[in-house]
């Protein structure tokens, strides 16, 4: 066996212990989640794609039906929590200090800040970053991803993972497309040659622009999450 070889054998079970020990805290989330009856969503993008604002809209447009709730992930500061206090929902800030993404530890000491009973919606807006957040399960129900235009239409080819993980893509910035070069066309067709099974929307948080189809998609999946099993365990 090669020097390089042996390195390699080291490394491999860490990642792989590291993996499974989030796996296990992940389950635990997932039945609490369960418990409570509650969708959960782990909203994953590049900074400043405009998963906030996201949010914010997302709020806005479904306030008077289904009682949300999120937990903001960041290396460091609470303006995203700031933000989304103005819309008077519960929300917590969890800093990282460093690390590239939310795992299902951080959740879980999120989740013991919070009454989860009162709600119908979680969404964890997780760390900017295009690549680790894919890679940590947290015990939600999906994972959606946002994609914005000035990003670029080549980014599912370089970034695969989080268009595998996700069962949701959404393109934001459309408002951007008469000033950058960018072919949604080419994201579509890439995105699902990857997945398959994407759903996907174009939208513009600034314009409002197809807002409503994924305000839609997500009011049936709420419903459908609390048929399921509202108050018991799946
Ligand atoms: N033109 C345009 N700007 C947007 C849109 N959505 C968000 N932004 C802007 O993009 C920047 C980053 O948005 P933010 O929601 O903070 O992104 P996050 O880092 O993913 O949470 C802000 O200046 C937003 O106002 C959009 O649809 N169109
Ligand atoms: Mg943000």
């Amino acid at each position: 066996m090669t020097s390089e070889q042996e390195g390699f054998t080291l490394k491999v079970p860490v990642v792989r212990d590291i993996l499974e020990a989030n796996e296990r805290l992940a389950e635990d989330n997932r039945r609490t989640f369960s418990k409570a009856g509650l969708f959960v969503i782990n909203l994953m993008s590049g900074p400043g794609a405009g998963k906030t604002s996201l949010l914010e809209r997302t709020i806005d447009g479904l306030r008077s039906e289904i009682r949300i709730g999120v937990i903001e992930g960041d290396i460091q500061s609470s303006y995203d929590a700031e933000r989304i206090s103005e819309k008077k929902v519960q929300v917590v800030q969890l800093n990282t200090g460093g690390a590239c993404h939310l795992d299902g530890n951080m959740i879980r000491s999120a989740l013991d800040a919070m009454d989860l009973v009162s709600l119908d919606l979680l969404v964890v807006e997780n760390v900017g970053n295009l690549v680790c957040p894919a890679e940590f399960n947290m015990g939600e129900d999906i994972k959606a991803m946002i994609l914005s235009i000035p990003e670029g239409d080549d980014k599912p080819l370089k970034y695969p993972l989080m268009f595998q993980e996700s069962r949701v893509l959404l393109i934001n910035k459309i408002d951007l497309l008469p000033y950058v070069d960018c072919d949604v066309g080419k994201i579509r067709e890439r995105a699902l040659q990857l997945n398959g099974g994407l759903e996907i929307f174009e939208i513009s948080c600034r314009t409002g622009e197809g807002l409503e189809s994924w305000l839609d998609w997500l009011r049936q999946q709420v419903h459908d999450r609390k048929a399921r099993g509202d108050g018991k365990e799946i």
